[in-house]
């Protein structure tokens, strides 16, 4: 059984090879993306066995999404794929109207992976696990995902796995009210919280320390702040420790957080010091940037220390 299981709809992404509005765009890259499946891959090139627990469509898509993260090495054995459901896709539209910055367009309503139900955690694959990531998109997809997210990470506690929670609200599939009323439950279960200022503004109605202290108030060791190229900051009853990022050439922003995650976590799990957690998560949502496509440019262990010994690019965080 994986060490580190991950619940969440993974979605096939379909990246503008050109930057500018979608509808000028000829050419897409098609790549297998979805939080969650990328802190799953993450977590797998930091020398850890994964699993993801979802429901795929039974077409090319759902295929696709399997064969690929099987190559990966994530456990697929828990991705149902649902006769007549659909797998879910969205498009990326790069650099425009705010350059470096990406926009998603989903097309995921109704989705194989919007049925996940409670039935779908099944004990025995959690029991022996070391860890479960979870995230706040999950619970916007459906009133039976949200209850999904509840129920594994009820059973993960009682089973004595660590749970890490990334906030990820996204503005596109629910509202603010919403959000918050469906991930504040969530968060008092997790050991690992992952947010940033535009999640706790939505959440606890502020955002840097105040919100980081505010969250751990809720029941989380350690929250993580998140700053995109800035870099980022972890927060426990100990005080702050903060890590800046790396300037280096952004061709599509997306999954970098999810990379993030999945190695601060990863670090965690083999005993690092924090601020070697955030460095080494910063490294990965670093090279993550520099490509299209979520999963592709995620390091291992010796590719963030050749990373470290070799990289200074100006405004490094070294
Ligand atoms: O974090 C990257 C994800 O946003 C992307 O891969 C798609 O999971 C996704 C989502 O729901 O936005």
């Amino acid at each position: 059984m994986p060490e580190i299981i991950t619940l969440g709809e993974p979605l096939i992404q379909l990246n503008a090879v050109t930057p500018g509005p979608l509808r000028y765009v000829t050419y897409f890259e098609k790549h297998v993306a979805g939080a969650e499946a990328n802190f799953a891959v993450a977590a797998t090139r930091m020398g850890f066995s994964t699993g993801l627990i979802t429901k795929v469509g039974d077409d090319e898509f759902g295929r696709d999404i399997i064969e690929t993260l099987r190559a990966r090495g994530v456990d697929v054995s828990r991705i149902a794929v649902e006769k007549d459901g659909y797998t879910g896709i969205y498009f990326i539209q790069r650099g425009y109207p705010v350059p470096g910055k990406s926009t998603s367009v989903y097309y995921r309503k109704g989705s194989a992976a919007s049925h996940l139900s409670p039935l779908d955690v099944d004990p025995a694959y959690l029991r022996g696990a070391k860890h479960l990531h979870i995230t706040g998109i999950t619970p916007a997809l459906s009133e039976s995902c949200r209850e999904t997210c509840i129920a594994a990470a009820k059973l993960a506690k009682q089973l004595g796995l660590k749970v890490s929670l990334d906030t990820n609200i996204r503005p596109k599939l629910w509202g603010s009210t919403d959000a918050r009323n469906a991930i504040l439950p969530l968060v008092s279960y997790a050991d690992i919280l992952f947010t940033d200022n535009d999640d706790t503004r939505i959440l606890v109605g502020s955002q840097g320390t105040s919100a980081a202290y505010a969250l751990i108030s809720k029941g989380p060791q350690i929250v993580v702040l998140k700053g995109g190229a800035r870099g980022a900051a972890a927060y426990t009853k100990a005080g702050p420790i903060e890590e800046p990022g790396y300037k280096v050439p952004v061709v599509d922003p997306t999954g970098a957080g999810d990379a993030f995650a999945g190695v601060f976590v990863s670090g965690i799990l083999k005993g690092w010091k924090l601020l070697d957690c955030l460095r080494a998560g910063n490294v990965a949502g670093s090279l993550v940037v520099t490509v299209r496509g979520d999963q592709e440019n995620i390091p291992t262990e010796e590719d963030i220390k050749s990373f470290l010994e070799k990289y200074s690019g100006e405004g490094s965080g070294k």
